[in-house]
């Protein structure tokens, strides 16, 4: 099985239509996103969210995203980031410890499942690192970082491939935009657990976004090679995985093709 994994898409609802479309032209029927999707955003409602109306209909990136997965008859997966509405996640009614929504299927930390023959597990969650500019309950939550609970919950037994929005600890990324030392700090508190569930779970492949950059490393001193996937409307924000062989092929989309059968069946 070939599953398109991509990631912070950051509400562009644009760049998620024509990705699952694409996805879907290439013969893919799985996506698996990373975090800092933004879907279930407070503005998505408009009324303002209640005890009665919270789960109800979104509107907005929410409804363009459920409608492009619907139409595309694929199955959408997703992990939180930090830009994510974790007090809306917190509430999904769950089965078997995942919640489905509008046809999204939310994977809430330390969730563990097969697809493939593979054996996934989840850790989402991040620290904000421009939470200063940030208000609660708008577009900023205070349960945005993964705890060691999360970890506890994801086990100790081994997985093929771990889902996360936040790197390793031991793992040095080149900075794609300025971080002061204080938040290097805060950010790390994550960074350490995703590290203790790496060295727990002995991955194959671990994914993870947050970072806006495409890169592929080894994390030192494990098995386990880290990919890292890039922003929306970026080359390397999505990449296929080939659940047979557990490796990772760049995806490239490739613009609707002119002369296709929809075209001819035009009138002339
Ligand atoms: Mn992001």
């Amino acid at each position: 099985m070939k599953i398109l994994i991509a990631g912070d898409w950051h509400r562009d609802a644009h760049w998620a239509v024509e990705t699952i479309k694409a996805a879907r032209q290439q013969g893919l029927r799985h996506v698996i996103h990373l975090g800092d999707l933004g879907a279930f955003w407070p503005s998505d409602y408009p009324e303002p969210p209640s005890r009665t109306n919270s789960l109800g209909k979104a509107y907005g990136f929410t409804r363009s995203l459920s409608d492009a997965v619907r139409d595309a008859n694929i199955k959408f997966m997703f992990i939180d980031g930090n830009n994510d509405n974790h007090e809306f996640l917190a509430q999904l009614p769950r089965r078997r410890r995942r919640a489905r929504m509008m046809g999204l299927t939310y994977l809430p930390r330390g969730t563990r499942f097969r697809l493939g023959g593979r054996r996934f597990g989840a850790l989402g969650g991040a620290y904000s690192l421009d939470r200063g500019q940030r208000r609660h309950h708008v577009d900023w939550w205070p349960e945005e970082e993964p705890t060691a609970e999360d970890v506890r919950r994801l086990g100790d037994r081994r997985l093929d491939v771990l889902l996360a929005h936040e790197v390793p600890a031991s793992v040095e990324l080149p900075a794609s935009f300025p971080v002061r030392p204080e938040t290097e700090a805060e950010a790390n508190r994550t960074r350490e657990l995703v590290q203790a569930a790496v060295e727990a779970t002995r991955p194959a492949q671990l994914f993870a976004g947050h970072w806006h950059q495409r890169l592929t490393v080894p994390v030192p001193g494990s098995d386990t090679v880290l990919q890292v996937l890039d922003m929306q409307r970026r080359l390397g924000n999505s990449v296929v995985l080939d659940t047979k062989t557990l490796t990772v092929e760049p995806f490239v989309q490739v613009p609707a093709r002119r002369d296709g059968p929809a075209q001819q069946e035009r009138p002339a």
